[in-house]
C-alpha cells in the first residue's frame, strides 16, 4: 500500500501544520475526523489522520488507550498470537524502542505498550477519555457527521471512523436470578483495576473460552475451592509461552521484516501458515509425527499452520480432532473428567481454539471440581451460588468468562444513522452487509477498521491494513477535492455475497460461536450468519488493492469540500 511521500509515518518530525491546527479538547467541536475508540485500531487511524493535516479527535470509554487489552484485565489475560507479530509494524522507531519480555505477553505489558506507542507519537491530546460515543447521524445538507457523546457533548465532524473493535461489548449470561446472588461478581471485560483476591474464597467461573481458560488456570493456583461451570468443552492447547532474554532482542528485530511480511503472506496474518500437504496424503507416522512438533511448538501453529485441509476437509479434520481428544485425556487424571472436557459436538479448530499452561492439569487439583452443563444444567443463581440440576454450589465469588456481542455487537451499541436517517442496526438485522468490511452503503464518510465481513485472524495485522486502506480513499479525496464518498450498493451487495460465499467452506461455518455470530445472550443473535471474510487474508487484500489500482470505482464521490474551513456546528437532530 503507498503512503503518500509528504505524509511521514517515522514519529519524529510531526507535520507541522498538523500541529498547528490540532486544538485543544475543549475548544474545538469540529472535526475532519472523529475516530470512535482508541484501541489497536484508533491509535493508529488516529496518528495517520493527523499525519494529514486533519483536525482529529478519538473518543474513548476507557480512562486509558488499548481498547480490548484496557478493559480485558482479568487474571491470565495475555496473547495468543506471537508479541512481535500482534505489535504495530509501520514505525522503526516503536519497533525499535520497544522490548518484548516474553514471547506471549501479558495484559499489564500489552497495556503499557499500547500507551507508550499513544504518548510516543504524541496522540494523548487529541483523545477525549471516560467517554462514550452514544449516537451519530448523517447530516445531507452539510455533509457532515453530528456526533453525541454520553455528557450531552455534540461535535461534528467530515470523517467519522467507527474503531470500535470486533470483540468490545461484554455479555453477561442470561441466568434467572443473577442480580440476586450476594458474594462478589465480575465479568471478565469488566474486571476491576484492584487487584481481586481469591485466597480463601470458593469461586466459581461460568464459561470456557478463551478468556475462561486463561482465567481458571490463574484462579485455581490460589481459590479455597473452584468450581468450573462449562457448557462447551473447546480443544485447547499448550501455548509453550517462554521469555525473551536480553540478549535475543537484536536478533528478534533484526527478522521483524521476515516475520511481518510471512504474516503479509499467510492465510490469517499470522505467523504460521497452512502445510501446504493433506492430512490424508501423508503416513500416519508422519502425520502424527507432524502433530506431536505442532503441538510442542508455541502459539496457534497447531491451528493456523496444520495441514492445509484440516479446517475444510472432514475426515482430514477428524485426524486432528481425534489426536487433540487422547491429548486432553493423557493429561486429565480422572477418566469421568477428562471425558467431560473432550469436545464431542465440534471438530478440532471449528471453534476459536483457546491456548493454556495448565489448563487441563487444573482438574487434577483437589480444590477444583468441574460441572458440565450439558448434563447438569444451570437452574438459577440464588444469593448463595449456582443452582444446578445436582443442588446448589455454594460460592463467595462468580466470574462471568461468558463472552461478547461480537463483530457487529460495538456498533449496535451506538445509534449510527446514515442517509435518509436509516439505522445501521435495523440495516443489518438480517447479518451484516459491507464493502470490504469497511464502509456500509448509505452511510458517507464512515469507516470501519475491523468492520464486519473484514478479514480478521491476527487482528492488529489485519487492522493495520484496513487503517492503510481508509486512509488511502482520504488522500484520494483529498488529492480530488472530495467531501464526500459512499459506496455503490451494488459493490456493496457482491461483496455481501462473495463473503457469505466463501463463508460457507470452513467446517467452522457449521458451528455456532461468535465467529459465525452467534450468542445466546443477546436476543436477535441466535442465528449463524457470516460475520467476517473467510476467503483469506491474502485473497481480501488482493481485492482491496484492485479497487484502489481501478481508481476506486465502487465508491461514489461527491461534493468540493474545503479541507482549510472547519465545519460549523448545527444543531443536532439526534
Ligand atoms: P467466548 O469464546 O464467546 O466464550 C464464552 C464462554 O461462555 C463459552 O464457553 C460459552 O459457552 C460460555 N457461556 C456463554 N453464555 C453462557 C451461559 N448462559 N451459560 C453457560 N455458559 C455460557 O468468549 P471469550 O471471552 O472466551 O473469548 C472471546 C474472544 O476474545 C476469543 O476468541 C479471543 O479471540 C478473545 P458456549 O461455548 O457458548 O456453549
Amino acid at each position: 500500500m503507498q503512503i503518500r511521500a509528504t505524509q511521514r509515518l517515522g514519529i519524529i518530525g510531526h507535520d507541522e501544520d498538523a500541529r498547528a491546527s490540532s486544538e485543544t479538547l475543549d475548544s474545538n467541536r469540529n472535526y475532519d475526523a472523529i475516530v470512535i475508540g482508541a484501541g489497536v485500531a484508533g491509535i493508529y487511524q488516529l496518528f495517520r489522520l493527523r499525519e494529514l493535516g486533519l483536525r482529529v479527535r478519538a473518543i474513548e470509554a476507557g480512562s486509558t488507550a488499548g481498547g480490548a487489552w484496557y478493559w480485558n484485565r482479568y487474571p491470565g489475560a495475555r496473547f495468543d498470537s506471537e508479541s512481535y507479530s500482534y505489535a504495530y509494524s509501520f514505525s522503526n522507531e516503536i519497533l525499535d524502542e520497544w522490548n518484548w519480555s516474553e514471547h506471549f505477553a501479558s495484559q499489564p505489558e500489552i497495556l503499557r505498550y499500547f500507551n507508550f506507542v499513544v504518548d510516543r507519537l504524541d496522540l494523548r491530546r487529541h483523545i477525549q477519555f471516560n467517554s462514550k460515543v452514544t449516537g451519530a447521524s448523517f447530516d445531507e445538507d452539510s455533509g457532515h457527521w453530528t456526533v453525541v457523546v454520553d455528557d450531552g457533548t455534540r461535535l461534528t465532524t467530515r470523517f467519522l471512523i467507527g474503531a470500535v473493535g470486533p470483540l468490545t461489548v461484554p455479555t453477561p449470561p442470561r441466568i434467572d436470578g443473577i442480580d440476586s446472588f450476594k458474594g462478589e461478581a465480575y465479568h471478565t471485560a469488566r474486571w476491576p483495576h484492584e487487584e481481586v483476591s481469591f485466597d480463601g474464597k470458593r469461586v466459581g467461573v461460568i464459561g470456557t473460552g478463551a478468556t475462561g481458560i486463561q482465567t481458571i488456570q490463574e484462579v485455581a493456583k490460589t481459590a479455597r475451592h473452584l468450581t468450573v461451570f462449562q457448557r462447551t468443552a473447546n480443544y485447547c492447547l499448550p501455548l509453550n509461552n517462554s521469555k525473551i532474554p536480553d540478549t535475543e532482542q537484536a536478533a528478534l528485530k533484526a527478522r521483524y521484516p521476515e516475520l511481518f511480511d510471512r504474516c503479509a503472506r499467510s492465510a490469517n496474518w499470522f505467523i504460521h501458515d497452512p502445510d501446504p500437504r493433506s492430512a490424508l496424503d501423508v503416513t500416519s507416522e508422519e502425520r502424527l509425527a507432524f502433530f506431536e512438533q505442532r503441538y510442542r511448538e508455541p502459539g496457534l501453529g497447531i491451528w493456523q499452520g496444520n495441514f492445509y485441509d484440516t479446517m475444510t476437509d472432514p475426515a482430514a479434520n477428524g485426524t486432528i480432532t481425534e489426536f487433540v481428544r487422547q491429548k486432553i485425556r493423557e493429561r486429565v487424571e480422572d477418566p469421568v473428567v477428562a471425558e467431560k472436557l473432550v469436545p464431542h459436538d465440534h471438530g478440532f479448530g471449528n471453534r476459536r481454539v483457546p491456548l493454556e499452561t495448565n489448563y487441563y492439569e487444573v482438574y487434577n487439583r483437589p480444590n477444583v471440581d468441574l460441572v458440565d452443563l450439558k448434563t447438569t444444567p444451570i437452574k438459577r443463581i440464588t444469593p448463595l451460588g449456582v443452582e444446578t440440576a445436582d443442588g446448589l454450589v455454594e460460592l463467595d465469588m462468580l466470574i462471568y468468562a461468558t463472552g461478547f456481542d461480537a463483530i457487529t455487537g460495538s456498533f449496535d451499541q451506538i445509534d449510527i444513522r446514515g442517509l435518509g436517517g436509516l439505522s445501521l442496526k435495523d440495516r443489518w438485522a438480517d447479518g451484516p452487509q459491507s464493502f470490504l468490511g469497511l464502509q456500509v452503503a448509505g452511510f458517507p464518510n464512515f469507516f470501519m477498521p475491523g468492520g464486519p465481513l473484514s478479514a480478521l485472524g491476527n487482528i492488529p495485522r489485519a487492522l493495520e491494513y484496513h487503517v492503510n486502506w481508509i486512509t488511502d480513499v482520504i488522500i484520494y479525496m483529498q488529492d480530488a477535492g472530495f467531501g464526500y464518498v459512499d459506496v455503490h450498493s451494488d459493490a456493496e451487495a457482491a461483496w455481501t455475497e462473495h463473503a457469505r460465499e466463501v463463508g460457507r467452506v470452513p467446517l467452522s461455518s457449521k458451528v455456532s460461536s461468535w465467529m459465525t455470530g452467534v450468542n445466546t445472550n443477546v436476543a436477535g443473535k441466535e442465528k449463524r450468519v457470516t460475520v467476517m471474510y473467510r476467503g483469506g487474508a491474502v485473497a481480501y487484500r488482493k481485492r482491496c488493492e484492485e479497487v484502489a489500482a481501478g481508481g476506486y470505482k465502487e465508491l461514489e464521490f461527491a461534493s468540493p469540500m474545503d479541507w482549510a474551513e472547519p465545519a460549523p456546528i448545527r444543531s443536532a437532530t439526534l
